[in-house]
């Protein structure tokens, strides 16, 4: 027997915010952990200095949030996500931990300048657009409404790619975050699991019940975790992103590499390692390749396991998994969670069928992103059984259950069972992981009220039929912290002096502003900040750019993935009718505007990379034109991501939210926009209706068809070219960019894709066309008078509170999760 008594540990001293420790420890791991001399220190070893200094503030939050969880037997929240789109933590730590002066008084008494530093942070891009965004708007705020949480991804080496201009056209450039290391990570080499991929399924008879099934892969590879505490407003709580990097179970063979063969020595560990390599650059298209669907099990099952782990080191067995974990599945990229949740009760813990089937019903739900047909993922049933084939056997055996299920009823017909059957039997056959997704969670959540509208009356009509209760709406939100606290400086003080400091802890206490909105001294001032926003954006434009920019015309702002169902192609066919008219009409009180644009395209897609050339083309155009002498200006600026957003967004006087309606499921950068006291220019789709409602239809510009004209239109077969025809200045424009006028070097350039739009117009670009252009003028005629812009613009952002995420998290927790 050991005798020994286990020694107390004595926790280390709390740290100190003084900025004289501050410095003192910045000097200290500027030496002893970066060993550099502070003599020739370069600003990225300050960087990291001073990122290392802030993790110990954090750390010690962070060991408080965790224990407090095993102490109250809490439910854990579990998000699962292929994208986690970040962006730079440094600032967004300093200011929750509300050290903003203390770090900045610290670095400066070192003569270190902690904007230039912060400057050099790399913007962690795991993620494409919304999606990806949302997940980490999410992580913030769990971790702010204290909801004990963890984010599950995937530790991409190379992040979405880096986007150049070449002559106008899009260039992709790998993207390397990991460049100078990460100091906000921590590897955890205890937490590793081995990852199968294809081989066999034995049979094995079970006298006792149901036969076992054992899954013998031909392929393992590890997954590694690699942990960042994620750090709520105030520091209230710190929760953890755990993203998965693929390893090799053998790193080298060394019996090959003795034989000469150097290059077969690493092929395995190369293989493992290229799973995590490089994000997959496809915003709302899926992704076909076999690479994909590996990402997707690699992630979904390392994440399982690890919750199945931590949930018995604390309880007896798995009955208590519902009440106690709660996974939500970001969109249908970690739906073979359904499956490999099933296989790890039964095949693994020897759970009977039925029994681990409810457990994981009980215990996932599922968020949809899109209902556009070409996002909806679906494999092709030779590559997912061959790939994992365990779970294939999984999938026909809900099927079956769901099929007997939805028969008894007897109320469906058989053009319905065929919908609701996870699988695809027209043409070659397919799992539908949406449908997988569905059946395999108790919520079903759209992220907008027509969206979720939409969800039932379309993809999910006859799923819905049979489970009626379990499609359910969380409109999307933003962190209030990163896009106005932290975006916004100067609008943050000026709300603080006016209504105090309520809003910062409850966004929906923005509301008091209001009663300003038609306060001319602060209508002053609020203008005051936004032109300085704007010349902080002009400086950026001239210093990227070599582009000069008027602060006093209005900045119109399309910041957003290029799609064509977003329409960048309606604004720039507009800004081209525009030039027309200036020119024609040089007597008229034109507005000054800017039109700024920024926005990756798939490098696969080919009319959006061609819209993007067209912006550049018709900007050159136009920017050139002495004629229009300065009126109109338009600005494409390359690599938007995250924190290009964060000088954009403050920036703008319009907001450009004009997708066609009913194909936008939320959208997040209009409530960004609108927060930051942009108007907005938009449709009748997404989060804009709802929008509309918070911020008054005074205060919004609405145009254009509905989502049901939108359907009926198309249903009818709508003749794009008779209102082509029918417009003057629309088909003055189009003729002006189809015959050539702004590509001169390859006059058809644009012949095609101006086709598509007299042809059939599948995103309603003629059809809306005159209604923006009318809402335009209006928007004009608004500007002219700056009292009744700035009132607008001072009730947007009143009223835009709700769109916090804390809010759409707090009705996750309440609705969804029970937790919290
Ligand atoms: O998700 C956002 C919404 O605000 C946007 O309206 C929506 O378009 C976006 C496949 C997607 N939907 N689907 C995707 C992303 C990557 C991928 O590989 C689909 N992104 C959205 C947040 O709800």
């Amino acid at each position: 027997m050991n005798t020994v008594s286990k020694p107390t540990i004595p926790s280390p001293a709390p740290r100190s915010s003084k900025p004289e420790i501050l410095a003192e420890e910045i000097i200290e791991r500027l030496t002893y952990r970066i060993g550099k001399d502070a003599k020739v220190a370069k600003p990225h070893d300050w960087l990291t200095a001073t990122i290392l200094v802030l993790r110990d503030r954090i750390i010690d939050k962070w060991m408080e949030s965790t224990r407090r969880v095993y102490a109250t037997g809490d439910k854990r929240v579990y998000y699962l996500s292929l994208e986690f789109l970040i962006g730079r933590l440094m600032r967004d730590a300093v200011s929750n931990l509300g050290l903003m002066e203390q770090v900045r008084d610290a670095l400066a008494s070192l003569g270190v300048d902690v904007s230039v530093i912060a400057g050099l942070e790399p913007d962690a891009a795991l993620g494409n657009g919304g999606l990806g965004r949302l997940a980490a708007c999410f992580m913030e705020s769990m971790a702010t409404v204290e909801v004990p949480a963890y984010g599950y991804g995937i530790r991409y080496v190379h992040g979405l790619f880096r986007q150049q201009l070449a002559d106008g056209w899009q260039v992709e450039l790998p993207e390397s975050w990991l460049a100078h290391g990460n100091p906000w990570e921590f590897e955890r080499r205890e937490s590793a699991y081995e990852i199968g991929f294809g081989g066999t399924v034995d049979v094995v008879n079970n006298p006792e019940g149901e036969p076992r099934y054992v899954w013998k892969p031909a392929e393992r590879v590890i997954a590694a975790a690699f942990d960042t505490p994620v750090v709520g407003w105030r520091g209230k709580r710190v929760n953890t992103l755990r993203l998965w990097s693929a390893q090799p179970i053998d790193p080298i063979l060394l019996d090959a590499f003795n034989a000469g063969d150097h290059i077969g020595a690493l092929r395995e560990s190369n293989k493992a390692e290229s799973l995590t390599r490089v994000l997959y650059p496809a915003d709302a298209t899926a992704a076909g390749q076999e690479l994909r669907l590996r990402q997707e099990f690699f992630f979904s099952s390392a994440s399982l396991q690890d919750i199945l782990r931590r949930h018995l080191q604390q309880y007896d067995d798995f009955t208590s998994l519902p009440d106690k974990v709660a996974i939500q599945l970001n969109d249908t990229h970690p739906a073979v969670s359904v499956a490999e949740l099933v296989r790890l009760l039964c095949d693994v813990h020897g759970l009977e069928f039925d029994q681990a089937w409810d457990i994981t019903r009980g215990t996932i739900g599922y968020t949809n992103h899109t209902l556009l047909p070409e996002a909806l993922e679906s494999w092709p049933i030779p590559l997912f059984e061959r790939l994992l084939p365990r779970h294939m056997q999984i999938i026909y055996a809900i099927n079956a259950k769901v099929l007997v299920e939805a028969r008894k009823t007897k109320t469906f017909s058989e053009t319905e069972i065929r919908s609701i059957s996870l699988i695809e039997e027209s043409g070659e056959r397919r799992v539908r992981m949406g449908n997988l997704a569905f059946v395999g969670a108790h919520s079903i959540n759209g992220v907008s009220a027509l969206h979720t509208d939409l969800m039932k009356v379309t993809v999910f009509a006859d799923l819905h039929k049979l489970y009626p209760d379990r499609i359910n709406n969380k409109t999307n939100g933003i962190t209030p912290r990163r896009w106005l606290q932290q975006c916004n400086p100067g609008l943050t003080s000026l709300i603080r002096e006016a209504i105090g400091d309520d809003f910062l802890d409850d966004a929906e206490k923005l509301k008091p502003l209001d009663k300003f909105a038609n306060d001319a001294s602060f209508q002053e001032k609020f203008a005051a900040v936004k032109r300085a926003n704007k010349v902080a954006l002009s400086n950026l434009v001239a210093s990227r750019m070599g582009i000069k920019l008027d602060p006093s015309a209005m900045f119109d702002i399309q910041i957003k993935r290029i799609h064509e169902y977003k329409r960048q192609l309606l604004n720039i066919i507009e800004a081209v009718a525009l030039y027309d008219q200036i020119r024609s009409h040089p007597e008229l009180d034109w507005v000054p505007r800017v039109k700024l644009f920024a926005g990756k395209a798939a490098p696969s897609y080919h009319n959006a990379k061609l819209i993007i050339k067209l912006i550049n083309d018709v900007a050159r155009t136009i920017n050139n034109d002495p004629a229009v002498r300065g009126l109109l200006k338009i600005v494409f600026v390359p690599n938007y991501n995250v924190s290009l957003a964060e000088v954009m967004v403050p920036a703008a006087d319009l907001s450009e939210q004009i997708s066609t309606a009913g194909m936008e499921a939320s959208g997040t950068g209009n409530m960004k926009f609108a927060l930051n006291g942009a108007l907005t220019i938009g449709t009748l789709d997404g989060a804009n209706v709802e929008m509309r409602d918070h911020v008054g239809e005074d205060n919004i510009i609405i145009f254009g068809l509905r989502a049901d004209e939108v359907a009926a239109a198309r249903a009818d077969g709508h003749n794009p070219r008779a209102i082509i025809e029918a417009s003057r200045e629309l088909s003055q424009a189009l003729q002006a960019i189809s015959s050539g006028v702004f590509s001169h070097d390859d006059r058809n350039r644009y012949s095609a894709l101006i086709e598509g739009i007299y042809a059939h117009d599948w995103f309603m670009v003629a059809a809306d066309f005159d209604a923006y252009a009318q809402a335009q003028r209006d928007v004009d005629q608004l500007w002219t008078d700056p009292s009744v812009w700035n009132s607008k613009a001072i009730c947007n952002t009143a009223r835009m509170g709700w769109f916090s995420s804390d809010r759409t998290i707090r009705q996750y927790a309440k609705e969804i999760w029970r937790a919290g």
